[in-house]
């Protein structure tokens, strides 16, 4: 990255902030750059390693936003964030045009829920501005994403897509270690295909990519604990999160900075012995 590179020889810890009115999980709380400014200081002083942006919410049903709209949310936000703490920003979108903005204001990295597929902008703006770029697997897309997910083998399949999306990235010039892979947990997965995913994550690690995962409070937590709301997860989050990283996560993307690393350090430990 521009900020020099980024060692994973501890898991990293990438903090949610989502500049949207509707997004599952902090929904319109980030809108505002002084309070995404705070929020983004405060995962820093939690140990954050990175920051993650949205301002396009991906939620099972989530309509997509136009590009001026999505900027006009991002921008504000990332200048504040960026102003506020040193620590690597990654923007998640689909769109060149937002990342290349963003890419302008100072992000550092892309996180791309479609794998460069909705955009075919997306990987030579990696390549040619060469940033690093999460390549995330999801079947269908968000509006029709959770309506009937199937499979023949999850973990096989979501395997292919991502070692097929990394050749993408790779032709147009995207350097190998500028690549991580995420199973994309939650992105027309039923439970047990989520569960699947997590509980087989070293066939994903096995490509040679750091692996990325991101379950912090999703909807199969609140399905496994019978209808928890989506504030009531914590624990939930804590038990995918430790199992993650045993079975190969690199980076946890997550909401409750502060808590997930204690968790990541428990983890990373036993994983390590
Ligand atoms: N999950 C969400 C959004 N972006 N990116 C990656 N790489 N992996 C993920 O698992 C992932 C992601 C969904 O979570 P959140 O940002 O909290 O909600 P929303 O999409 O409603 O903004």
């Amino acid at each position: 990255m521009r900020s020099g590179p980024l060692v994973l020889d501890r898991v990293a810890l990438v903090g949610v902030l989502n500049a949207t009115p509707d997004s599952f999980s902090d929904g319109g709380r980030y809108l505002d750059p002084a309070r995404a400014a705070a929020a983004a200081e405060e995962m820093a002083g939690d140990g954050a390693t990175m920051l993650d942006l949205g301002a396009e919410s991906t939620r099972p049903g989530a309509r997509p936003v136009p590009a001026e709209e999505e900027s006009r949310r991002l921008l504000p936000v990332l200048r504040a964030v960026r102003a506020a703490v040193r620590l690597p920003i990654s923007v998640d979108t689909t769109k060149a045009v937002v990342a290349r903005q963003a890419l302008a204001e100072g992000a550092d990295l892309l996180n791309d829920v479609s794998a460069g597929r909705f955009d075919p902008a997306m990987l030579p703006l990696c390549a040619e501005r060469g940033v690093p770029i999460v390549l995330m697997h999801m079947q269908g897309t968000p509006v029709t994403m959770q309506v009937d997910p199937r499979y023949g083998d999850v973990v096989a399949e979501v395997a292919a897509f991502l070692e097929e999306r990394a050749h993408a990235a790779l032709a147009v010039g995207v350097a190998p270690d500028a690549i991580v892979l995420d199973p994309g947990i939650g992105f027309g997965k039923t439970v047990a295909h989520n569960c699947a995913l997590l509980a087989r994550l070293d066939l994903v690690a096995s490509l040679g990519y750091p692996v990325l995962v991101g379950v912090s409070r999703k909807g199969f937590i609140g399905e496994l604990l019978g209808g928890r709301a989506t504030g009531e997860r914590l624990h939930g989050t804590a038990a995918a999160v430790a199992l993650a990283v045993a079975r190969g996560a690199r980076l946890v993307r997550v909401h409750d900075v502060g808590a997930m690393r204690d968790v990541v350090r428990v983890a990373e430990a036993v994983a390590g012995a």
